[in-house]
Parts: structure tokens; C-alpha cells; sequence
């Protein structure tokens, strides 16, 4: 059973890790879109010259009545998807969902190791600095472009990369288990 070790390794590291996020909570407010009742913080992606790469953001549902994720599209990506990911015999697996439930109340995280969005078939390779166009549909709030960060590769938050941190940036909240395709 090694879901409650990587469990308790992750809770350590984002516990750890909070002092800093609260240091970097106002760099990156700027980052965040507010649609109807949905606040959307910080997308972001990571680095890669592969043809896939994940999508990441937090959602808050400040509404009382619920949404979800419908699609995610690009310009930057043949097609996207909804994926979660899941531990199965010790391996993390992506598969594809429908939908991402938005409850009234709560936040919703899109992280490595999680929910996320995929990019496939990618047009070009996504470069560290630079940002990524996705729109976003929603089941009640509509539709909104943010733009995803391109963070370190292997980043583990939207701060930057915990092995690879930018200038100016620090370790990031946990989470981040390898990212197959
Ligand atoms: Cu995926």
C-alpha cells in the first residue's frame, strides 16, 4: 500500500510550504479571473517540448448553486480534456472525465497529481516565462480565456519549480507526482 505513504510525503511538503506561499500570495493575485460567481487563481502549466502538457488552477465556487467544468479548449493544443489521476497498484494513472464538479462553497484545485487539464498535441513546445491561452466552458457561468503560466518543467506549483526554482520564486505546495503520457 503505498497510497497513505505518498499521501503523508505530499501533506508534509505543502505544510511545510505554507509560510512561503503566504510570502507569494501578493505576487500572484494579479493572476486571478473572477467569472460570474466562479473565482479562478493563478493557472499554470510547465515547461516541456513533449506534445502534452497539464493545465492547473484552483477554482472557488462563491455561489450556492453548483457548476462544473464542461471543456477546456487552446489554440495552443489539437485538443484538450478533463483528466483525473488516480493511484492503481502503486502507479499513477490519467483518465479522461466528462466533468469537474464546481460545489457551491468550495474550492476546487487542478494540480499534478490531481485534477487537471490536458493539452495534446501540442503546436509548439511550451516555454518556460511564457503563457498559454485556454478557455475555459462552464455548465451555468459560461465561458472565460485565462491564460496558464509556463512554469519550470516539473514545477510543482505555480510559484515555480521546487527543483528548478525561477528568480524571485520559491518551493511551491506539494503535489506534485509525475505527470505520465
Ligand atoms: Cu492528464
Amino acid at each position: 500500500m503505498t497510497t497513505p505513504t505518498i499521501t503523508r510525503r505530499l501533506l508534509l511538503s505543502a505544510t511545510a510550504a505554507l509560510p512561503l506561499l503566504a510570502l507569494l500570495s501578493a505576487s500572484v493575485r494579479a493572476h486571478d479571473y473572477t467569472l460570474g460567481e466562479l473565482a479562478i487563481g493563478h493557472p499554470w502549466t510547465r515547461a516541456t517540448n513533449g506534445r502534452v502538457g497539464g493545465g492547473f488552477l484552483t477554482i472557488h465556487n462563491t455561489g450556492s448553486q453548483p457548476d462544473a467544468i464542461l471543456r477546456a479548449h487552446s489554440p495552443a493544443a489539437r485538443v484538450m480534456e478533463l483528466h483525473t489521476m488516480t493511484m492503481t497498484d502503486g502507479v499513477m494513472r490519467m483518465r479522461p472525465v466528462p466533468r469537474i464538479e464546481l460545489p457551491p462553497g468550495a474550492t476546487v484545485t487542478l494540480r499534478p497529481g490531481g485534477l487537471h487539464l490536458m493539452l495534446i498535441d501540442l503546436a509548439a513546445p511550451l516555454r518556460q516565462g511564457g503563457t498559454v491561452p485556454v478557455t475555459l466552458d462552464f455548465a451555468r457561468a459560461g465561458s472565460i480565456t485565462v491564460e496558464l503560466r509556463i512554469e519550470a518543467a516539473g514545477a510543482r506549483g505555480p510559484a515555480g519549480g521546487a527543483a528548478n526554482p525561477a528568480p524571485g520564486s520559491a518551493p511551491s505546495s506539494g503535489g506534485g507526482m509525475r505527470h505520465g503520457h
